[in-house]
């Protein structure tokens, strides 16, 4: 692949958005990459994935406007759809997905870490939607996952006047969940990583199904969606070892996965 790199290293997974002299802006060839390297993550050793941008100073600063700039009402619609497509793969996968944000986040590159799970960011982070700016609406989920994040008024200033806001602000919003200095960034991401693949993988799978599913639906529906994914757990030999080790007074298990 050109433009992504990815390394595995144990039960952690480090996918990198890899065309610094655009910023790593998503042209219909990074899409179409990123959307090849999410389909052979093995998910059977992956416990957590971490995406971030090469270099320091972005991690996505939006789809290619060079690319979008000639298209046609047909043709809008369908780059909108490959890159909403491959953000809702990222967004359903099973284990964990973290965005490391490293810098810019703008229109894609902030639609691109909405999808994520969780976002970590470096100190010198900016995320906006400056796309009605450029006299388009966002097109890669945007409008929708912005305002189930930040509020909502918060939300529509940010996409009305494409207003951005720097790595204080997102942390003071909710929208990442921790600053670092940007070397430090990575190796954060990487302990969070860790310490979620260190827990049982079945229990971490089924909890961001419930929490995913559940946002979706009433709260009886959602209550009941959590009852039988927490009953499924029972089958589980992850449970019966991580219970008796706490009963045992022993450390936590290695979790296999079963
Ligand atoms: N697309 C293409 N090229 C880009 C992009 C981009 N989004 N962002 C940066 N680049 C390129 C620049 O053109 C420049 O290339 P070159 O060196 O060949 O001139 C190179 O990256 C470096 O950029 P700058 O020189 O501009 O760097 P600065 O440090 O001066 O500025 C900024 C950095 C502020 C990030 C600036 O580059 C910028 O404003 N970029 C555009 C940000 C933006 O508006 N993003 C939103 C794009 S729209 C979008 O994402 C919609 C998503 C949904 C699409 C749905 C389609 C239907």
């Amino acid at each position: 692949m050109s433009f992504i790199k990815y390394e595995q290293k144990d039960a952690i997974a480090v996918l990198t958005i890899d065309r610094e002299r655009a910023l790593n802006a998503l042209n219909s060839e990074v899409l179409g990459e990123l959307d090849a390297a999410i389909d052979a993550i093995d998910l059977d050793a992956v416990r957590c994935l971490i995406i971030t941008g090469a270099g320091q100073k972005s991690f996505v600063a939006g789809a290619d406007i060079g690319e979008m700039s000639t298209l046609s009402k047909a043709e809008g619609e369908a780059f909108g759809k490959k890159g909403n497509d491959v953000f809702r793969k990222i967004e359903k996968l099973p284990i964990p997905v973290i965005a490391a944000v490293n810098g810019f986040a703008l229109g894609g590159g902030c639609e691109l870490s909405m999808s994520c799970d969780i976002r970590l960011a470096s100190e010198n982070a900016v995320f906006g939607q400056p796309e009605t700016g450029l006299g388009i609406t966002p097109g890669f989920g945007g409008t929708q996952r912005l305002a189930r994040i930040i509020p909502v008024g918060k939300a529509k200033e940010m996409l009305y006047a494409g207003t951005k806001i720097k790595a204080d602000e997102a942390l003071s919003l909710g929208l990442v969940n921790a600053v670092y200095p940007s070397e430090e960034l990575l190796p954060a991401a990487e302990k969070l990583a860790s310490k979620i693949a260190r827990n049982a993988p079945i229990a971490v799978r089924a909890s961001k199904k419930a929490v995913d599913e559940g946002l979706q639906v009433s709260i009886d529906e959602a209550i009941v969606i959590e009852e039988k994914l927490f009953g499924s757990c029972f089958e589980t030999e992850d449970q019966r070892n991580g219970m008796a080790a706490f009963l045992n007074k022993e450390k936590a298990p290695a979790f296999q996965n079963k």
